[in-house]
């Protein structure tokens, strides 16, 4: 009702603005890459639009799409962010239990790589698009297989995501604002806070997402969530931002954009994440709308559609913003014309990379200490293990954890392991071994059985 209708926000002015963004793109590139022109400074490309604000402009893909050139001639153009349809979800990643496939994956971050996008992740755990094996687990058993999945496949993608959807769709639709019924929620309440906790241990400079459809607006749903998010933050649970998957239909809640403010207001950054609007009269509309929510919300870090062109929409109703044969429509102007004549706040910097690799090694001979924080459940754990440095820098380290009886390791990340029961010597990995006097760094480890108490010992080279 409120909406535009689909032509309002359509531009006459194309051929002008091509124009201005050729002279806006030779300024860029005459000034220095870091500073953002004027907000108004009429990009020409969604990609380059957003990131007049600091902003990503993202879709998802698949990784067969990359064969054809039409595709990736849109994809390369107007977005600088991939996520992966389908191919970094669980039944992919880990079609047999321990056996994993990164095949799709790597093919998509390998593209974002060459072509300057980032990549978000989706999703490290779902309910739904579970491999057979998983869905026929339950208990301690399905726990450790989810703890043992967000290592592996986090901790493959180490250091290339943007962001980690690490748990998709938790909650129940509906009035109840309360979790969805699934095997993962029935391995007890903490399931979601355990996968947030394995997954920043598994890729530290992740940004770590729930992500969730029908929170288009402040309703039960989107309320339990927030709830949830509160709680967290209040308790030191790592979680640094949430997906608003907005899969919209022909009309937008009015209050939108005040539902990404409140999240913001906890303290998260706030994604739209798989962005697509029902064909018909007000789609253009509710795309800028969208656009311009997140745009005055300075914690809202970037958007993706869920897509590119309306061929390969999961969706009938062609509700992305390229159609069948990969023109632009109305939807797209809309978008375009937001992001370059809003000036919008910019969002803080996110990490989107590790920190580099230094080349020069420091000294060593300094002396280290290593203290272990537990998260416990019936039948297993996950150990986070802190290494800090001394007065003077080190070169490598081992920490020395003794285990009780009938407790074994069944993974570790960044660091190497001796054994897996018993007394276990955990070695620093290629890149973690130096550590700057007074640093730190973490590695961890999953078990079945109960963690370790003692005090750890620490031994520097
Ligand atoms: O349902 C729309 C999205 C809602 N939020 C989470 C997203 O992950 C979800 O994406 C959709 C994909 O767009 C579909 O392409 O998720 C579906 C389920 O994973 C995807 O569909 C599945 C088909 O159901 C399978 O039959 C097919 O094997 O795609 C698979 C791979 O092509």
């Amino acid at each position: 009702m409120k909406n535009r209708t689909g032509t309002a926000g359509t531009p006459r002015i194309r051929p002008r603005t091509v124009v201005l963004a050729v002279a806006a793109g030779a300024a860029l590139l005459a000034s220095t890459a870091l500073i953002a022109p004027a907000a108004n400074a009429a990009a020409s490309t969604l990609r380059a639009a957003a990131a007049q604000s600091g902003r990503y402009f993202g879709a998802a893909a698949n990784s067969f799409q990359l064969s054809n050139t039409s595709f990736t001639t849109i994809l390369n153009r107007e977005f600088n962010s991939i996520v992966a349809e389908n191919e970094m979800k669980w039944d992919a990643t880990e079609p047999q239990q321990n056996t994993f496939n990164f095949t799709g994956g790597d093919r998509l971050v390998a593209h974002a790589r060459a072509n300057g996008m980032s990549v978000r992740g989706h999703t490290l755990v779902w309910h739904a698009q579970q491999p057979g094996w998983a869905q026929n687990l339950s208990g301690s058993a399905l726990r450790n297989a989810m703890v043992n999945h967000i290592n592996r496949v986090a901790g493959h993608f180490r250091g290339q995501i943007h962001s980690w959807d690490v748990v998709n769709e938790a909650f129940a639709d509906g009035g109840s604002g309360g979790r969805r019924d699934s095997n993962l929620q029935r391995t007890g309440n903490d399931w979601i806070e355990v996968a947030f906790r394995t997954a920043r241990a598994a890729d530290p400079n992740a940004r770590l997402c729930y992500n969730d459809y029908n929170t288009d607006g402040i309703n039960a749903k989107s309320t339990g969530i927030y709830n949830m998010v509160r709680d967290f933050k209040s308790r030191g649970v790592p979680i640094d931002c949430v997906g608003f998957q907005s899969h919209l239909g022909t009309t937008l809640a009015s209050d939108y954009q005040a539902n990404l403010q409140r999240f913001a207001d906890l303290g998260v950054d706030v994604q739209i994440t798989e962005l697509d609007v029902a064909e018909g009269a007000n789609q253009a509309s509710i795309y800028e709308r969208v656009t311009r929510a997140c745009l005055a919300v300075a914690r809202c870090t970037g958007i993706t559609t869920w897509g590119v062109w309306d061929a390969a929409s999961w969706r009938s109703d062609n509700p992305l913003l390229f159609d069948r044969n990969g023109n632009k429509k109305a939807a797209y102007n809309s978008v375009l014309n937001a992001l370059n004549s809003v000036s919008g706040p910019t969002p803080p910097p996110t990490t989107t990379a590790p920190p580099p690799v230094t080349s020069t090694p420091p000294p060593g001979g300094g002396a280290c200490s290593a203290s272990v924080s537990l998260n416990s459940w019936n039948g297993g754990f996950v150990a986070t293990v802190r290494v800090t440095a001394g007065n003077a820098a080190i070169r490598g380290w081992t920490v020395r954890i003794a285990l009780p009886g009938g407790t074994a390791v069944t993974g570790t990340w960044n660091a190497q392991a001796s054994g897996s029961s018993g007394t276990v010597n955990f070695s620093n990995v290629s890149y973690n071994g130096q550590i700057s006097a007074g640093g730190n760094t973490e590695f961890g480890f999953q078990g079945t059985g109960s963690g370790p108490s003692g005090t750890p010992t620490c031994t520097a080279s």
